[in-house]
C-alpha cells in the first residue's frame, strides 16, 4: 500500500469516531483531507464542523458540510486530525503544515483527539521530524538562540522566498537536532519564552486514540 492509501485508510476509519448529532472538530493536512472526503458521506447525520485552517474549511465548505466558529460552540466530542510524529504516550509534533495554533485551540476545546497517521509517524522519541514552533516575528531570532542553548538549529520556515505567514499573520520557526524526551514539561517550557504563540509539542493536548495505518491494517492505539 502507498502511503496516500495508508492515508485514506484511517481517514475512513475515523468516522467511527464522529457522534451523530454533534459537531465534529477538523484538523489539517493530506490525512484529515481523507477524513472531510469520507465525512461527506454521512454529512446528513452532523449538524457540521470546527476547523483548525482556511485549507480545511475550503475542503468542508465544497462538501456542503457547514463550519461554525469556536466561540459559536461549546465541547466538543472529538477533534481528529494527524501528526508528524507521535510517540507511545500519544505525545506528538505537529505543524508541519503551519496551522499548530489553531489545531491546538480546537483540540482544546474537544473531549478526545483522534490522532490518524500512517505508521511512519509513530517514533520511540519526538524529535526527528524538524519542530515547529508559531512565533511573533519580532522575537523570532532571541527564540532561534533559546533553542540553541538547547542544543537545537531553529531556521525561518519560508515560502517563495519570503517568511512565510500563518493563518494568524505570525512566522514558524523549524527546530531541528532536539530529542524531546519529556514532551510535557518541554511544552511547557517553551510556552513561556516570551514572544512564542504556539510551541508544535501536543502534550497538554495529545491524543487519547491513535489510528495507525499499517501494511496489516488499521491499529488502534490509546
Ligand atoms: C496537521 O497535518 C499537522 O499538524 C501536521 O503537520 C500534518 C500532518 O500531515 P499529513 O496528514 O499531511 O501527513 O495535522
Amino acid at each position: 500500500m502507498t502511503q496516500d492509501e495508508l492515508k485514506a485508510m484511517v481517514g475512513r476509519a475515523a468516522l467511527d469516531y464522529v457522534e451523530a448529532g454533534q459537531i465534529v472538530g477538523v484538523g489539517t493536512g493530506s490525512t484529515v483531507n481523507h477524513f472531510i472526503d469520507a465525512l461527506a458521506g454521512i454529512k446528513d447525520r452532523i449538524p457540521g464542523a470546527v476547523s483548525s485552517s482556511e485549507a480545511s474549511t475550503a475542503r468542508l465548505a465544497r462538501h456542503g458540510i457547514a463550519v461554525f466558529d469556536c466561540n459559536a460552540v461549546g465541547e466538543l466530542a472529538v477533534y481528529i486530525d494527524g501528526a508528524d510524529e507521535i510517540d507511545g504516550a500519544g505525545c506528538m509534533i505537529k505543524g508541519g503544515g503551519a496551522a499548530l495554533t489553531r489545531e491546538k485551540i480546537v483540540a482544546a476545546q474537544a473531549r478526545r483527539f483522534v490522532c490518524i497517521a500512517d505508521a511512519s509517524k509513530r517514533v520511540p522519541v519526538l524529535g526527528h521530524f524538524p519542530l515547529p514552533v508559531e512565533v511573533i516575528p519580532m522575537a523570532a531570532q532571541r527564540i532561534v538562540r533559546q533553542f540553541a542553548a538547547l542544543g537545537g538549529q531553529a531556521t525561518l520556515r519560508l515560502q517563495d522566498g519570503a517568511p512565510l505567514v500563518t493563518d494568524n499573520g505570525q512566522h514558524i520557526l523549524d527546530v531541528r537536532g532536539l530529542a524531546i524526551a519529556d514532551p510535557l514539561g518541554f511544552e511547557s517550557a517553551v510556552n513561556q519564552w516570551p514572544g512564542v504563540v504556539t510551541v508544535g509539542v501536543f502534550a497538554h493536548q495529545r491524543a487519547s486514540v491513535c489510528l495507525l495505518g499499517t501494511a496489516d491494517g488499521v491499529q488502534t492505539l490509546r
